[in-house]
């Protein structure tokens, strides 16, 4: 009997997959992928039930003879185990990011020179877009996205992250799907709220000035138009009876994480270094509220990242690896080390040292000064997350700069619209449905 293989990227099956598994049974034997958790997160869905149980959800289905595991969006490794007559796909896939998919398949059949693609029309129906939103729904929910870094912790090497300051720049981290070199799909896994960042969009200094009730306004913006995880750039957390509560605000609206570091008095941005006056809390003062904030914290999934600033304020390596231990001790759920070098040197040795002492406690990077470093050389060096910090913001900015002293030097705008996005495509940017 023929073999016809399908794979479904999904939590939930609805109608759509049910036409699919009808059409694929008259061509032979169905045979199922279920994707794990790794394969799942490089589409745009994140799971939202274990891989068992989304396993037995398929293993359920009448109209399935048999399911293997798929643990890579391409379909390489298929071909070579299971050798398909069939592969039966939505036509969906002929546009977006999921045509490298199509090209895979295209690709393993001609390589093998055995297997036929069958394409039957997607199923646009109102019970599909439901099952949909639901889905999307879920994932946007509080509960759902606080607890999504953690999970990303464990089954990516790497938490890529990109500052988002509106929604707007959200959907940018939402949306933005490349194919990879390698094969795959590149996405980002989390957004950074920047204390930087949120502070220029608003014209105002990075001094704590913009207060944590306009910071959550900004959070919440970015909130009602995306799904994936939220770290915040807690700047030093203020007063110890401030973070308490704010812990507990952070963590009902969602936010997985917040990164407060270890400064004290007027903070200024770390990347003026020892240019301007900057004091380092001491390490009892800043595991005191790194212990309160855990101990306010309600539930399991937040995460409080105790970030050094001693090779900013170039106090010294053991400086930096006694505070790291200390924090970790204090019940700090990661470690973010800063630097402003060019050179990654230092952060190397720091994160090689504290990785040989601590295999587990997760560790942040901000390049923005060491940016020469490749993701795959970082996760190397044991580093679990890493923060694109402000680039969103320091490209649009001299865009926007050039477009204004453009249309003023000519006195009309016709000059500054090649450099412009087509009207047609601002105004339908933005989906009627997220
Ligand atoms: C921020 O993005 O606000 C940060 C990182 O805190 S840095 O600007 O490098 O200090
Ligand atoms: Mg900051």
């Amino acid at each position: 009997m023929s073999v016809v293989y399908t794979c479904f990227c999904t939590d939930i099956i609805h109608e759509g997959h049910r036409n699919l598994l009808h059409e694929a049974q008259k061509y032979g034997e169905v045979v199922v992928g279920a994707l794990t958790d790794a394969a799942m997160i490089q589409f745009d869905r994140f799971p939202t039930i274990s891989f068992a149980e989304r396993r037995k959800l398929l293993e359920e289905l009448p109209e399935v003879s048999r399911v293997i595991v798929q643990d890579e969006i391409f379909y390489d490794k298929v071909f070579d185990a299971l050798h398909p007559d069939y592969i039966i796909h939505g036509d969906n896939w002929k546009e977006g990011p999921l045509q490298e998919l199509r090209r895979n398949v295209l690709d393993n059949i001609a390589r093998a020179e055995a297997g036929e693609l069958i394409e039957v029309p997607y199923t646009w129906s109102e019970e599909v877009r439901k099952t949909d939103s639901r889905m999307r729904e879920k994932l946007a929910m509080p509960e759902f996205r606080r607890g999504r870094l953690r999970k990303l912790l464990q089954i990516s090497p790497l938490v890529k992250t990109l500052e988002v300051h509106s929604g707007l720049t959200g959907l940018i981290a939402e949306k933005t799907i490349i194919p990879s070199k390698r094969g795959g799909l590149k996405q980002y896994d989390a957004m950074w709220v920047s204390s930087l960042c949120d502070s220029t969009v608003k014209g105002k200094p990075d001094i704590e000035l913009v207060d944590m009730s306009s910071r959550l306004r900004t959070v919440d913006d970015v909130m009602e138009v995306t799904t994936k995880p939220i770290i915040l750039d807690g700047d030093t957390g203020g007063l110890v009876e401030h973070f308490v509560y704010n812990v507990r605000t952070m963590e009902r609206i969602g936010i997985s994480a917040v990164i407060i570091e270890d400064k004290t008095g007027l903070k200024k941005n770390s990347l003026f270094g020892t240019e301007v006056a900057q004091t380092q809390a001491s390490i009892e003062e800043f595991c005191a509220k790194i212990t309160a904030g855990k101990r306010a914290q309600r539930t399991e999934e937040f995460m409080i990242i105790a970030r050094i600033e001693s090779l900013i304020l170039e106090k010294g390596m053991e400086d930096a690896l006694a505070r790291a231990r200390a924090y970790v001790s204090a019940g700090a759920d990661g470690i973010m080390i800063h630097s402003r070098k060019k050179d990654p040197a230092e952060i190397f040795e720091f994160c090689d040292t504290f990785r040989s002492e601590d295999k587990a406690t997760p560790l942040v990077v901000v390049p923005t000064t060491f940016n020469s470093v490749y993701e795959e050389e970082w996760a190397k060096h044991g580093v679990n997350i890493v923060i694109y910090a402000n680039q969103l913001t320091r490209s649009a900015f001299p865009a926007m700069q050039d477009t204004a002293a453009e249309i003023l030097k000519n006195g009309r705008a016709l000059e500054a619209d090649g450099r412009l996005m087509p009207f047609h495509d601002i105004i339908t940017l933005i989906d009627d449905e997220l």
